[in-house]
């Protein structure tokens, strides 16, 4: 071989090896390309990530246990009881098939082709990701009679696969450490985690799942025990839908249960009717939560229409009516879960959650169609209650509709425009634009007063806004503080196809901050209009538009110095802080309203983008979020004093 042949062979090895090590560079180059951002929203899915691999080992029948634990410097452990990652030298890459899931970007897959596995989906980056995003992973496997440990940092292999004992099980113990260099935020969110894995329980039945928190002891335990938790579901789905309705009142004894298996797309559903007048339907593909919808909800919506339908015609329920049903009168107290499973997703839409696959349309459809129907003639009592449930649904939409149009026709005469209770801003650049929605007349005027007029418009809201968990959609758009909000916002609502259809192309402001009293009526005003935005402007909420101003608790003075506290650790801290001095003269003042705030102070404190804090309202988890809001806006009044009994610790609930 020549010099320049042995150069150039050289360098085509030195590109070859240097491709593989770029593979998780590249990934710590830009994490946010694999792992969607490196907030608190990264910092879970690298949980999820490794958790997902597990979940594939137990639906191949390996595995029924997964344990999740926090430890006490935010490091994770994931542990399953399945066959563990295989250890032996592969021959191709001279290294252990454990390295090689763990250094290679897309590997975890490649051992088992042509098994149960489906591809992740949304991210689906594998557990090499995470590696590459951990400062230190220790890769622990249980195999064949002993335990292998690996372990890495930054990705990279610190010493060779070893054996460090003996056993009689198997599985597979991840360990990492989320790189603080490249993470915004360090610590884990128990809820977060629990949420998803109880999601996980219900999704996946049969696999029991639990988490433990090292950093926090739990409740009622003798002083030992760390906080933990346990998801296990023997009926999955149904017992998911029975989950999110558990504070309704359903319509039938037992939720519907589908599972369909005849394509090549599995389908699972469950659906539930009760009598609220919301339609709460969560579709997941391969695990993952679609927010947007897709094929496999536009399927259920069309085989349920269908069925439904045709059913009430031939049993004669409908030959009496001098209307149409629409789309919408199917799903009213609707409760339902959809989950298919699908090869090779296809992801669009702006967040990539909508299923793009034109195959799971036909599929679900068939679905329901077929599975539905001797539902219905098999369950004659129930199917008549949810054909009552829909002509009641239908016949109150026809007499809102009437008077709605009464109405429109009223208002031609009277002028539209921005309602008049709006300060406006003076900017037109929505981007730039805040609006305040304020608690009550008097505190909406201090805000006035205090503002920035140029980008901040106020808004003040009667009181408690309507409970939107327990009004008819007609009832809500008739509410005259919901109306204003629509208006001022410059959203409109609604289409042929889907009356919740929200239109956002003229919303005038990318921050809408809810401002109320820092007390337990102020909280409940500010949950329902959460739950209102929750209910109706969801999309709002996803794009990050939201936003909860935070008013201090405290005021300390001494003498000329004022300074505010926002908690009673902090009012502590400060007061002992000023009287240093020792001689007294130091006031407190509680907060209890805005009103007790000049327009300065308020300006100052509170709405200031210098000085002010806001807390951003996120989804974490939708499901989970429809569980909380009926719970807190709901008839029984057990669950919604032991969640805020729960909470008050974290939220600022003052009672
Ligand atoms: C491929 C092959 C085999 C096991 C696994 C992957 C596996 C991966 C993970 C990730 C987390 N827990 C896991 N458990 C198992 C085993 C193949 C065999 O034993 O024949």
């Amino acid at each position: 071989m020549s010099e320049d042949e042995k150069k150039l062979a050289e360098e085509a090895y030195s590109a070859d090896s240097i491709q593989v090590l770029e593979g998780l560079e590249a990934v710590r180059k830009r994490p946010a390309m694999y792992i969607g951002d490196i907030g608190s929203k990264g910092l879970h899915h690298l949980v999820y990530e490794v958790v997902d691999n597990s979940i594939d080992e137990a639906l191949g029948g390996y595995c029924d246990r997964i344990s999740v634990k926090i430890h006490k410097d935010n490091s994770i452990t994931v542990a399953d009881n399945g066959r563990g990652i295989p250890t032996g030298v592969m021959d191709k890459e001279n290294k252990s098939a454990l390295e090689v899931v763990m250094t290679v970007l897309h590997a975890g897959g490649k051992f088992d082709k042509g098994s149960y596995k489906v591809s992740g989906g949304l991210h689906g980056v594998g557990v090499s990701c995470v590696n590459a995003l951990s400062s230190k992973l220790t890769a622990t496997i249980k195999r064949k009679g002993k335990i292998f440990q690996q372990v890495y940092e930054r990705g990279k292999p610190k010493s060779d696969i070893e054996i460090i004992g003996d056993t009689d099980e198997s599985g597979t113990i991840i360990k990492f450490l989320p790189d603080n260099t490249i993470f915004q935020v360090s610590e884990y969110s128990f809820d977060i985690l629990a949420a998803r894995l109880r999601e996980l329980a219900f999704l996946n039945k049969g696999i029991r799942l639990s988490i433990e928190d090292e950093r926090e002891k739990a409740e009622n335990g003798n002083g030992d025990t760390n906080r933990y938790e346990e998801f296990y579901s023997e009926e999955g789905l149904k017992e998911f839908v029975e989950y999110l309705d558990v504070t309704r009142e359903k319509i039938i004894d037992n939720p519907v249960h589908i599972v369909f298996d005849k394509t090549d797309v599995p389908v699972e559903i469950a659906l539930q009717y009760n009598d609220s007048f919301s339609e709460n339907v969560y579709s997941y593909v391969n695990n993952i939560n679609t927010i947007e919808g897709g094929t496999h909800l536009a399927g259920f919506r069309r085989g349920l229409t269908r069925t439904l339908k045709k059913y009430a015609d031939e049993s004669g329920a409908t030959s009496k009516l001098k209307f149409d049903i629409s789309g919408d009168d199917f799903r009213e107290g609707l409760t339902a879960i959809i989950s298919v499973k699908v090869q090779e997703p296809q992801f669009e839409g702006q967040t990539k959650t909508k299923l793009g696959n034109s195959e799971v349309m036909g599929a679900v459809d068939q679905a329901v169609s077929q599975m539905l129907t001797n539902y219905l003639e098999e369950n004659p009592k129930d199917a008549k209650a949810i054909v009552s449930k829909v002509i009641l649904a239908a016949t109150a939409r026809h007499a809102a509709r009437k008077a709605r149009e009464l109405v429109q026709r009223k208002n031609m005469f009277s002028g539209s425009g921005l309602p008049g209770k709006l300060a406006d801003c003076s900017d037109r650049d929505p981007a730039k634009c805040e609006i305040y929605l304020v608690e009550g007349d008097s505190a909406g005027g201090t805000a006035k007063q205090g503002r920035d007029r140029t980008f901040q418009a106020i808004l003040p809201l009667r009181g408690k806004i309507l409970n939107v968990e327990k009004a008819m959609q007609h009832k809500v758009f008739d509410s005259e503080e919901i109306k204003n909000i629509f208006t001022a916002l410059g959203v409109s609502i609604g289409t042929e196809e889907d009356s919740k259809a929200l239109n956002i192309s003229g919303l005038r402001y990318h921050k809408i901050i809810i401002m109320t009293d820092a007390d337990v009526d102020g909280s409940h005003i500010a949950t329902l209009i959460m739950t209102f935005f929750f209910r109706y402007m969801q999309d709002l909420i996803r794009l990050g538009y939201l936003y909860i101003a935070t008013p201090p608790l405290y005021l300390i003075k001494k003498g000329k110095t004022e300074v505010y506290a926002w908690s009673e650790e902090e009012c502590n801290r400060i007061s002992a802080e000023l009287g240093q001095g020792k001689e007294t003269g130091i006031t407190i003042q509680r907060y209890k309203g805005l009103g007790e705030m000049n327009a300065e102070q308020l300006w100052s404190t509170t709405m200031d983008p210098r000085s002010r804090t806001l807390r951003q309202v996120t989804i974490e988890n939708a499901a989970e979020a429809d569980h909380i809001f009926s719970m807190l806006m709901g008839d029984e009044v057990a669950p919604r004093r032991e969640f805020i009994e729960r909470n008050a610790r974290y939220a600022n609930i003052d009672a």
